[in-house]
């Protein structure tokens, strides 16, 4: 048996047409049925629904022998015991900073103060901000990172940025982007070894699925 981990919403719907093209089709209607675990036409495949942050460990730990998962997930997961063998380029997005439209942060940034920014990527934003030698203070966040800067918690965010949006709907804007975001597929080392041939074939079926010219990611 196989087992593909997926998150429910954006990822689980760009990644059907790709397991389609891999000969994978749900058997069963994932809206209708509250069942966590999903039968495919493929006898030896099921799919399994988890959080989209609990892709990786599902993964490293054997919960799931593949499944997708966005980069901003893995930065923060490590990546440890995965291996990444493509880019999907689904669920397209950025990763950015951004801040209250009257906050200076080019003047601050210059100035070398201490920069409050609130995050779920507390990786990811020590990592920018060190290599910038701007001094930070993090603050880590669940949800909602947008609320952050409105209610004097933070100066600043970092957060994954698609159409913009959310951020002009709360008057945020978008001062630097640190990285393109997009899923990738991943593999459990252990269960590559014993389950070779049929792994190596979804991931071939997958790599022929993906269009041909790389989809530009983070487009405005
Ligand atoms: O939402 P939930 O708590 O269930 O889980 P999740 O947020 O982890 O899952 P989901 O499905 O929302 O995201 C899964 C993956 O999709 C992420 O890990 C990203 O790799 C990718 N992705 C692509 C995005 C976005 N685009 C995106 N726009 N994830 C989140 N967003 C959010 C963003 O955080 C912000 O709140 O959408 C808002 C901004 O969107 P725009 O279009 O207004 O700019
Ligand atoms: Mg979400």
């Amino acid at each position: 048996m196989i087992t593909l981990a997926l998150s429910k919403g954006r990822i689980f719907d760009e990644s059907l047409p790709l397991l389609k093209a891999a000969g994978i089709e749900l058997a069963e209607d994932s809206e209708s049925s509250r069942r966590l675990i999903l039968a495919t036409t493929r006898p030896d495949v099921r799919v399994v629904l988890v959080r989209a942050t609990d892709v990786p460990t599902y993964v490293q730990h054997g919960g799931a022998d593949l499944g997708v998962a966005g980069l901003d997930v893995l930065l923060e997961h490590g990546g440890q015991g995965l291996y990444q063998p493509l880019d999907l380029r689904i669920a397209q997005c950025r990763m950015s900073v951004a801040v209250r439209a009257d906050f200076d942060y080019a003047a601050a940034v210059k100035q070398g103060s201490r920069i409050r920014v609130a995050t779920k990527y507390v990786s990811v934003a020590r990592d920018h901000f060190a290599d910038k030698g701007v001094h930070v203070d993090l603050i880590k966040l669940y949800g909602s990172m947008e609320l952050a800067p409105l209610t004097g918690l933070a100066d600043a965010i970092v957060d994954l940025v698609s159409t913009g949006s959310t951020l002009a709907a709360n008057r945020l804007v978008e001062v630097e982007r640190i990285m393109d975001i997009s899923s990738r597929l991943v593999v459990n080392q252990a269960a590559l070894k014993l389950k070779q041939q049929p792994i190596r074939r979804i991931i071939e079926a997958f790599e022929s699925a993906l269009p041909a010219v790389p989809a530009k990611s983070g487009q405005e």
